[in-house]
């Protein structure tokens, strides 16, 4: 194994399928329940990545929030030996393996992968073959298109899906916006899947958009995949005091089927994959047009960043915010519109007085 150099990403090698330690450790502690811990490693990793600087000795960090003690002997291990022992002994580990390779299929988390490690159940033949498994439709679609829903989607794959997304609602509502969010709207060039914002300027025909998008959708015969969830948001409830990153608004989950030929520099592909198209996950939400900027906000991501944001409105400002509305709890009223790039400056001089960074 070659060790890294320092421990500025906390690689446990340079093999980047050996992933981050941080991210395997907080990985570690999802699958087993144990949210507190998990959080802090995530937190570590977050200010780890987002310095300037290489970090090559411990005293450099002393300074530095959400580093305690286990982090800090994890960094130690790696900055003396270049490699994690306790990391290593978990990428080698059983369960913890069974556990990432279950949870790595569309619609399995970490319940559904704990009952299929205590049957006994090890591989994906193990489950495709025991009778008594049953899968639900998610699950179906997810070992269906499993190869290529886990591999990365390039930023001409989500540009040309948006364009896709973009023409079908125009189709049905001409005034309608569209907007690519999550990871793609942070400037990464690959992503797990593409978020997109759906939504028209009359309020409330927001709410039947979806359902006519995905009929198009299914029409050109490149739904392979949808599970639509109507609206529940109530206009007249505050932003959660707590983090939650789901929303109420309309959403569907899907996977489309993705031509080869509507790509710029062609589809992301296995080698020798000659098919000529590829299945990839998208996420749509629609939000009423009055809430668009706290959607959009939220389904930026990071789920981190956004995290830190709402502590922020709470602890320096005295606001509530979630996806759906930023609330004056001094003033008794919400915020009518919102300033997304403030938003993200506050956040930074947040981040400086000891908050935790972008992932
Ligand atoms: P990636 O796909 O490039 O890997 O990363 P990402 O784009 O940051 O992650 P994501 O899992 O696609 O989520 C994008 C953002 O959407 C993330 O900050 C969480 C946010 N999000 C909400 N509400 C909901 C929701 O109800 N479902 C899902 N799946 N994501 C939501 O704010
Ligand atoms: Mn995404
Ligand atoms: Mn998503």
């Amino acid at each position: 194994m070659k060790p890294t150099c320092s421990v500025s990403c906390c690689k446990v090698t340079e093999r980047s399928d050996e992933g981050d330690a941080f991210e395997v450790l907080a990985e570690n502690y999802e699958f087993n329940n144990m949210d507190g811990q998990c959080l802090a490693f995530r937190r570590a990793a977050s200010v780890l990545k987002c310095l300037p600087w290489v970090v090559w000795c411990l005293g450099a960090t002393q300074d530095l929030p959400c580093l305690g003690q286990h982090t800090k002997e994890v960094m130690e291990e790696l900055l003396q030996c270049g490699r994690s022992f306790e990391v290593e002994e978990l990428l080698s580990d059983e369960r913890y393996q069974t556990f990432k390779l279950f949870t790595s299929v569309f619609g399995v988390g970490p319940k559904t992968a704990e009952k299929w490690f205590c049957r006994g159940l090890r591989s994906f033949n193990d489950i495709l073959t025991d009778p008594s498994i049953h899968l639900n439709r998610m699950q179906q679609s997810g070992f269906l298109h499993y190869g290529d829903i886990s591999r990365a989607v390039s930023k001409a794959e989500a540009v040309s899906l948006r364009s896709i997304i973009d023409e079908a609602v125009h189709a049905i509502a001409p005034a309608a916006a569209v907007a690519l969010t999550g990871g793609f709207c942070r400037g990464k060039e690959f992503g797990h899947d593409v978020d997109l914002i759906v939504t028209t300027p009359e309020l409330g025909m927001e709410e039947s958009l979806l359902p006519y998008v995905t009929d198009e959708l299914k029409k050109q015969g490149i739904l392979l995949y949808c599970d639509y969830q109507a609206s529940t948001f109530d206009m007249r409830k505050l932003p959660n005091h707590h983090f939650e990153a789901m929303d109420h608004f309309s959403k569907c989950f899907l996977i489309l089927r993705l031509e080869g030929s509507q790509v710029e520099g062609g589809l992301h592909c296995a080698e020798g994959d000659s098919r000529g198209w590829r299945a990839v996950r998208v996420d749509l939400v629609s939000p009423p047009m009055d809430r668009y900027a706290f959607a959009l906000l939220g389904w930026t991501g990071s789920r981190q960043f956004e995290r830190d944001l709402r502590k922020f409105a709470r602890k320096e400002r005295g606001m509530l915010l979630d996806n759906h509305a930023l609330y004056d709890k001094k003033k008794g009223r919400s915020a009518k519109r919102l300033s997304c790039k403030q938003s993200r400056e506050g956040c930074k001089a947040y981040q400086r007085g000891g908050s935790t960074g972008e992932t």
